[in-house]
């Protein structure tokens, strides 16, 4: 009889769902006055003879079983173990905690602004891969081989094993013109390259951009890094002018970096553009290079099938970074690559 009253105690506090329903079991087993266990003492007082000692220890063995059974279930419901329905789940006063979301990478917010006011200027989007051959890095760029930009230590060429099968590499890889005679292929070193990717598939008139990833084996320092990112732009049409490339990066640069600012051109050279210049913009008192630009040259537009004689045009490059870092007052461009949160929280 003791053991059915242990076992109908624990069932009954583990059905409990409610710190209630547990105090109306408590009542109804551990009760002072009239609980099933004070009834099971009363009934101790009808044994009699040698089994009397034995009912004794018993009984309290059940009635610490009992007790400890109902503790624990207690504990259960304190700490939250036990789910009571009815019980308020949390407490909907307290200050929630703010989840962390991630956001855009400065450079990424810098190229879909830099998109937005170039798109405003009339200049749609152009794409090229990151891996690319000789012919659309350099070749039809008017860079020929013995030129000193080709030299392998100021490039990142990539082995190409011949017989390896170049799918393996199909994902970033060129898809058109496998025309450099030496077969090699390199990370691209300037989005000029997309230039000539978007002139071998489109005929004049040309109004592109493109924004990308460059690489080159610099040694990083408060302005360089080995891996950076260049704005290209690329305007092809009939009777443009030196003054019309000006006119472009003035408005750009004012529109990007405030009113105040000033475009400067010095007099330069690229092979793929004649005449060419170097663009600088003030920060201040002084004068930080941004990019090169200049009119293409003829040789780029027979390249890629365009009649010197019938069309013209100006491309630029720009680096983002230095844009980037303008605009925020950044100092060390490798800080943009570090990813140390508490800087990139702050765009
Ligand atoms: C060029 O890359 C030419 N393709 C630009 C061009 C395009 C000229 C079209 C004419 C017509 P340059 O090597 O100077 O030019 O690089 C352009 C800009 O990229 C630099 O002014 C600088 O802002 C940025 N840049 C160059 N090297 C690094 C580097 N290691 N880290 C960060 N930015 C760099």
């Amino acid at each position: 009889e003791l053991e059915q009253l242990l076992a109908a105690a624990q069932n009954a506090f583990a059905a409990a769902k409610s710190a209630d329903a547990l105090e109306a079991a408590r009542i109804e087993f551990l009760g002072a006055k009239s609980g099933r266990l004070k009834a099971a003492q009363k009934g101790l007082g009808q044994v009699t003879g040698p089994d009397k000692p034995g009912a004794g220890k018993r009984f309290n063995e059940v009635k610490q079983a009992i007790e400890a059974a109902f503790a624990e279930i207690q504990q259960k419901q304190q700490t939250g173990e036990v789910v009571d329905p009815h019980a308020p789940r949390f407490d909907i006063s307290l200050p929630g905690i703010r989840p962390r979301i991630g956001r855009l990478h400065p450079i990424s917010q810098t190229i879909d602004e830099l998109k937005d006011i170039m798109g405003r200027l009339g200049f749609s989007i152009a794409e090229g891969p990151e891996i690319e051959d000789e012919w659309h890095n350099f070749e039809a760029l008017n860079i020929p081989p013995e030129h000193p930009a080709r030299n392998p230590l100021d490039n990142f060429y990539l082995q190409v094993a011949e017989t390896t099968h170049p799918v393996a590499v199909t994902a970033h890889t060129a898809t058109t013109k496998p025309t450099s005679p030496s077969g090699l292929m390199l990370l691209r070193s300037q989005t000029s390259t997309v230039q000539i990717r978007t002139m071998e598939t489109v005929k004049p008139p040309v109004r592109i951009i493109s924004l990308g990833r460059v690489y080159r084996p610099d040694e990083a320092d408060a302005t360089h890094f080995p891996m950076f990112h260049q704005m290209e732009g690329l305007l092809i049409d009939k009777h443009v002018t030196m003054a019309d490339l000006k006119s472009v990066l003035r408005m750009f640069a004012t529109t990007y970096l405030g009113r105040d600012v000033h475009v400067r051109f010095r007099p330069s050279f690229f092979p793929f553009t004649e005449p060419s210049v170097e663009v600088d913009m003030s920060w201040g008192e002084r004068w930080i290079e941004f990019g090169g630009a200049g009119m293409v040259d003829p040789n780029v537009l027979r390249a890629v099938g365009y009649d010197p004689e019938e069309v013209c045009g100006f491309a630029f490059g720009l680096g983002i970074e230095r844009l980037c870092m303008r605009r925020h007052c950044i100092t060390d461009i490798r800080e943009l690559y570090k990813n140390d949160v508490r800087f990139l929280e702050q765009f």
